[in-house]
């Protein structure tokens, strides 16, 4: 680098630090993603992803959240401390530039990777700018510093507290975060703890604690198995067929690992992370992981004479469970979620990471090599069925979308997305949904009964189901390979099933098949839940409809039980359709559940567990869970 190019990104870098909080104060969602709950448990992460890189970095072995019983929530680290010294220019602490400009932590860094990208790395001024208040703590030099923010600004001096054994370093950070800005300020458990336990997996003997003051729970994550033990986490309720296969290399500067381990199912769950950011849409890492694992297959195959068809990449995925991370000096993402991997460099490296590794270990393993090859072609063959299958059917009609099934009462409305699709349990609900509906912009399909259970069978049974069938092709967009998102033919798509246990396990069906067929959908947004009303209550001439116990509960407090004729619905079908429609199916009246996968691992975890075939966790789990599973929010 020459002195003037050098100078030039001095001055850039010296622009950037002057940037103070005022632009995250007015525009919060460019900063954490949204105001709502997912933003403000980004205020944790940045503060938890500074300590990562302090782990990372060789400096910090123990970070720990906890959710206090006044409102703030505060992260502690063992790191090295942020550096409190006088900035030369600024002629502030270190620390105060770290916490009120934006991306301060650039000037100080030079760290090989950066937990950073996407939405993370914003730096922990953002935190600071979203909090009402907030306190900074500080181990170093021997020295306990602290200083005090509202809304990012400094209300007090960094004042030193006292002295530490000099030995003794590390960050606290204490806020409570701003109810001007947000629209919930309470932090959940459960959300933070899969963050923490994915983190704790990704960067192995990082001791990470949660804790929850209101509820009394506590979480202690510390893997030293790193992602092998995510995946036997993964794979925890399932039959797994050998021993995890692991491999970690750096190469041009690109740390690279993955594990992966075959099980006895036809789902296939691999979770890809590049500097510790799940990429749920992929990227060219996937890319490079699945290219080399079908050709390693097939060569596989070819040389040992094994005959068969040749493998897909779907072939070679069938029932695997893979964990693969990349850490990258400059990590470029993409996509509409911004969890895309987008360097193109990647792709290759881990192309040929997977294919010398993979190759060498299926020729020193031919015990396990064969089982899983023979897993591979067993796929290839049901494929080659379920192709037949599907042909089978198209021929009849039933995937074309020139014919839509006779069953489904479309609306007129032609812009999917004014439409809506109600999947309704039984004919008797259905009959009534039709008459009760909008017709303009409502459609409605009656579901005969119990749908197939997508978790246990392989694709080919999926596509002779004739309600599955009928599903994708009202839906419109197809499935596999030629699925489109484009022809959806309704933006909502509503589950509406009975409030009873036939009712949520047909929900469950549902939910099982558009999860892992019609994964699109979900994330698009696309899925609902109706909520029918589960009583109606009357007292002379007031009536109610009552969507839950406790409303029930308060009207009873509220008008007392003498006089009150308090009807039950068991199912949809005792509603007329005048009240189905007010209840369930008015845009105006109804409250309709979006269906989100914010949490893959623990979505995959629980159709695994609720759908596949160990009976025995599947008891345990429902009885742990049994309100949730019957308001079932993914
Ligand atoms: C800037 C520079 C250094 C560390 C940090 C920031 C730092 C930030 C946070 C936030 C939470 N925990 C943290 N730990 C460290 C480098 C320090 C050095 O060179 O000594």
């Amino acid at each position: 680098m020459t002195d003037d190019e050098s100078k030039k990104e001095y001055s850039a870098a010296s622009i950037k630090i002057m940037e103070g909080l005022t632009a995250v104060r007015k525009r919060p969602s460019m900063y954490v993603g949204d105001t709502s709950i997912r933003g403000l448990h980004h205020l944790v992460y940045e503060a938890v992803d500074n300590a990562i890189d302090e782990a990372l970095a060789g400096f910090c072995s123990m970070i720990s959240v906890v959710i206090g019983d006044d409102g703030f929530i505060t992260i502690s680290d063992n790191g090295r401390g942020i550096p409190v010294d006088i900035h030369p220019k600024l002629n502030i602490p270190a620390i105060e530039v770290v916490m009120t400009k934006l991306h301060a932590g650039g000037k100080f860094d030079k760290k090989a990777y950066k937990v950073s990208g996407g939405l993370h790395g914003v730096g922990i001024s953002v935190t600071n700018a979203l909090s009402k208040k907030l306190f900074v703590e500080v181990k170093r030099n021997g020295k306990q510093y602290q200083q005090t923010y509202e809304r990012g600004k400094p209300v007090s001096q960094l004042i030193i507290l006292g002295n530490v054994d000099p030995k003794d370093t590390g960050t606290k950070i204490k806020f409570i975060p701003d109810d001007e800005i947000f629209s919930t300020t309470e932090f959940k458990f459960e959300v933070l703890s899969s963050r923490l336990r994915e983190l704790a997996f990704l960067n192995k003997g990082i001791k990470i604690t949660v804790e929850d003051k209101n509820a009394n729970k506590k979480n202690e994550f510390e893997y030293d198995g790193g992602i092998i033990s995510f995946v036997e986490y993964l794979n925890k309720n399932k039959n797994p067929l050998h021993k995890t296969i692991y491999f970690s290399k750096e190469k041009n500067g690109v740390q690279c690992e993955y594990a992966m381990q075959y099980n006895d199912s036809y789902q296939d769950s691999i979770f890809t992370f590049a500097n510790n950011i799940n990429t749920h849409e992929g990227g060219t890492h996937l890319v490079g992981f699945k290219t080399a694992l079908t050709r390693v297959m097939n060569n596989y195959v070819d040389r040992n004479n094994m005959k068969g068809l040749k493998l897909t990449s779907d072939d070679v995925r069938e029932g695997l469970t893979a964990v693969i991370s990349v850490k990258i000096p400059e990590p470029q993402f993409e996509g509409q979620t911004k969890t895309k991997l987008g360097n193109s460099e990647i792709k290759g490296l881990v192309d040929s990471i997977v294919n010398d590794s993979l190759s060498s270990y299926l020729e020193e393993n031919p015990k396990i090599a064969k089982s899983v090859v023979f897993k591979c072609i067993n796929a290839a063959q049901a494929r080659a069925a379920a192709q037949k299958a599907r042909e089978l059917t198209r021929r009849k009609g039933a995937l074309n979308h020139g014919s839509l099934p006779g069953k489904l009462a479309d609306c007129s409305e032609r812009d999917p997305a004014k439409c809506e699709l109600f999947l309704v349990e039984g004919d008797s609900a259905g009959g009534s949904a039709k008459q009760g509906r909008n017709r303009n912009f409502q459609a409605v399909l009656p579901l005969r009964g119990k749908i197939l259970n997508v978790e246990k069978a392989r694709l080919n049974k999926v596509f002779e189901n004739t309600e599955i069938t009928t599903m994708i092709t009202a839906v419109g967009t197809n499935v596999g390979e030629e699925f489109d998102i484009k022809k959806a033919r309704y933006h909502k798509i509503v589950i509406m099933t009975d409030a009873d246990v036939d009712g949520s396990h047909i929900r469950t069906l549902l939910l099982t098949f558009l999860y892992r067929h019609l994964a699109q959908l979900i994330e698009a947004g696309y899925i609902y839940i109706a909520q029918p009303p589960l009583y109606k209550v009357t007292k002379g001439k007031i009536m109610k409809y009552i969507y839950n116990e406790s409303d029930l509960g308060k009207f009873l407090e509220v008008f007392g039980k003498d006089g009150v004729a308090i009807q039950r619905y068991k199912g949809l079908g005792e509603m007329n359709p005048q009240q189905l429609w007010e209840t369930t199916m008015d845009p105006d009246t109804r409250t309709i559940l979006q269906v989100t996968v914010d949490d893959a691992v623990e979505a995959d975890k629980m159709f695994t567990l609720l759908m596949g075939d160990q009976v025995q966790p599947r008891r345990k789990f429902i009885e742990m869970h049994a309100k949730e599973v019957v308001n079932l929010d993914v």
